[in-house]
This record gives structure tokens, sequence and C-alpha cells, in this order.
């Protein structure tokens, strides 16, 4: 493997790419190209986007919450921790025809991708079957399936992958040295140990992070080096999550973050993990579609779409249907 210092900070878009490909990516090389002046980074990341994906291609992803709140973790972030009275509800895990029938409902609105989250810290091995049976539901209506339940013990992303999954959802969420700032119910080795079975079973990854948490520049750039960093290979889907501030939540005061520092996020990503679907994912329906549309530009190719992310609002259909057309994108077709 080439030494990352061998790579140049200020990276032709083409030499950047070929460091992904030959080496790896340092948090210094990511801080610079964060540092790149707003058009000539967003010139490089659609250049790093047109060589590896069709440009108005965009994958639409609905989200279904199949078992919600009651969580015993601690993210600071999160509307469905016990920790934090936000008003959630917490419920048992969902039936497999309401699971079917959202299913549908996703196909027929154009979705090509259905993912199911569960408020778990790690599901037990029932609720693993029980899931398995949901994900051979979804895959039946011809539906990509993705799943993020929290932290997998040993065989349990094996019965996932043989039910059919095709992704498993984990995310990073910060740099390493802010994650204890944030969470203190598990640390971030834990999230790397799920990850490393997700890939041993074969299960395509996603995995990503929130940005807008109070994380330093350097540190948007140290989740970055560690996705894009991740052995064997960066994750083949990488969701950018913007923080969705909910009252009751250590965060819910959170000072905004400048609109420009999440595109560059995104544009950092798609240059660092050319061949990965980035995701444009929690915090759309705060952002504007100006904001939206530069995301694109960025090199964003999936979104959330239904009018729910987990418990939070989303851009309802016929707005993302109506942004899309605006900017002449269209979505993918399974
Ligand atoms: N419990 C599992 C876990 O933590 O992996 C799965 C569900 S959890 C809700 C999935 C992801 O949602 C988190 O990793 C985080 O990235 C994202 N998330 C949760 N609350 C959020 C918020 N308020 N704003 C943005 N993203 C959020
Ligand atoms: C991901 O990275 N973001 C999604 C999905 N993976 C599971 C979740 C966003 C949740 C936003 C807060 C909520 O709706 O509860
Ligand atoms: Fe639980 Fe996941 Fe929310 Fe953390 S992010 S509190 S693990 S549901």
């Amino acid at each position: 493997m080439t030494p990352i210092t061998e790579h140049p900070v200020t990276l032709h878009p083409r030499a950047a790419a070929v460091a992904l490909e030959t080496g790896r990516w340092s948090v210094e090389q990511i801080e610079a190209l964060f540092a790149l002046p707003f058009a000539e980074l967003l010139h490089r990341a659609q250049t790093v986007h047109r060589e590896h994906h069709d440009p108005q291609e965009v994958e639409l992803a609905t989200l279904l919450s199949v078992k919600t709140g009651g969580c015993p973790e601690d993210c600071g972030y999160c509307p469905q921790s016990v920790h934090f009275d936000t008003g959630v509800q917490a419920g048992k895990l969902m039936g497999v025809d309401a699971v079917r029938a959202a299913a549908q409902a996703a196909r027929a609105a154009g979705a090509t991708r259905f993912c199911m989250g569960a408020a778990w810290r790690a599901p037990k091995d029932r609720d693993v079957e029980a899931v398995a049976e949901l994900v051979r539901a979804v895959k039946a209506e011809g539906l990509e399936a993705c799943a993020t339940l929290g932290m997998l013990a040993e065989g349990h992303a094996e019965q996932l992958r043989d039910a059919g999954l095709d992704y498993y959802n984990h995310n990073l969420d910060s740099d390493p040295g802010f994650y204890g700032d944030i969470i203190s119910t598990r640390d971030y080795q834990d999230r790397l140990d799920t990850l490393e079975r997700v890939r041993g079973a074969g299960v395509k990854v996603c995995c990503g992070g929130i940005v807008g948490m109070g994380e330093s520049r350097r540190q948007r750039a140290g989740l970055i080096a560690q996705l894009a960093n991740l052995a064997p290979d960066y994750p083949e889907s990488v969701p950018i999550n913007h923080l969705v501030k909910v009252a009751g939540t250590p965060l819910a005061d959170q000072p905004d973050l400048d609109p420009f520092e999440f595109v560059r996020t995104i544009a950092v990503a798609r240059i660092t993990m050319p061949r990965a679907r980035v995701r444009l994912s929690a915090g759309r329906q705060q952002m504007g579609e100006a904001v939206q549309a530069l995301c694109f530009q960025a090199g964003a190719n999936s979104i959330f779409y239904g009018d729910k992310l987990l418990t939070t609002g989303n851009p309802d259909v016929a707005a993302d249907q109506a942004l899309l057309a605006r900017l002449g994108l269209r979505a993918r077709q399974g």
C-alpha cells in the first residue's frame, strides 16, 4: 500500500480517486479538501461523481421504524433513548403483515430500497429471527432490504444474510475523539466490531455519520477518514445525516451548522469514497431545497424517501418528486 504521505495534499480529482484505490486518506488530506474554495471542492466532487455514477440518478430508500423507542443507549442526538424525555412512545416489534404493506406502498411510490430500523442496543437471538422474517417479506416485494438493529452478536449477520438482507446500516456517527462526548453506553470499537461481522458475512455495509453535533471541522474530517479507511474497503453506502434537533435530547439546542459546511461534507465523502452511494439522509426537511440541490451537485445520489424518517419528519413524497423533476434528476430503477 502506498504510504499516505506520498499523496499530495491538494489532490487533482483523478489523483484523489487513485489515492483511494492505492492507499488511504489521512485526516490532514481530508481537512485540506474541506478547506478548498467551495466551487473548487464541488467541481472536484462532481468530476469524481461522473467518473463512477450516472449524475442524473438518485436512489430512493424508504425507512420504517419497525421497533420504536425505549432504547437503553444514551446517544445524545436520539429521540428514541430511554434516557431522554422526548415524547416518543415505545412500541413492540412490528408484525410481518404491517411491514409487507409498508414495503408495498414504498415500492408503489417508487422506492427501490427499504430500510428497517429498530431502537435496540443489540437484538436478541429471537429478535434476529423475527427480523429475518421481515427481510424475507421485503425481498418478496422486489426491494433491496436494509436493516439497522444495533450491535450484532456472532451468527446474526449470517442469519440476516440468509434471509436476503442486502445492507446492514451501522453508523460510526462521529470522529472517535468526539464519540465519548455524545454517547457513554458503548464505545467506538463496539461499532467497528459489528461492522466487521457484517463484512465477514458478506452483507454490504451502510455506514455514515451525523454532522452538526458541535464537532469541529477536523472532527468531521476524522469521521470521513474513518469511513474512507474502513478495511478492507470503504462502505458501499454512506449516509450523511444532518443532526435533527429533537426537544428533550441533550443536542436539542445545538447551534446551527453553516449549510455550506454540510455540503462540503457530502463533497468530501464523494471524493474519498468514489464508488459508494452517498446518501443525503436525515435533516432534509430543515435544509431547504437549494441546499439539497447543492448536495446533489456535491455527489449525493441517494435520499430517504417517504414522509417520515424513523420518528421525525422528512419531505413528503410529492415534494421530493417535484424537486427531482425541477432538478432534472430521476429515480434509480430497481
Ligand atoms: N439503534 C440502532 C443504532 O443506533 O445503530 C439503529 C437505529 S439508530 C436511530 C440509526 C441512526 O440514526 C444513528 O446511527 C444515527 O446516525 C441516526 N440518528 C438518530 N437520531 C438522529 C437525529 N436526531 N438526527 C440525525 N440522525 C439521527
Ligand atoms: C441513517 O443513517 N439515518 C437514518 C437511518 N440511517 C436509520 C435514521 C435517521 C433518524 C433521524 C431521527 C429520527 O427520525 O428518529
Ligand atoms: Fe438507541 Fe440507536 Fe437511538 Fe442510540 S441511535 S439511542 S442505539 S436507537
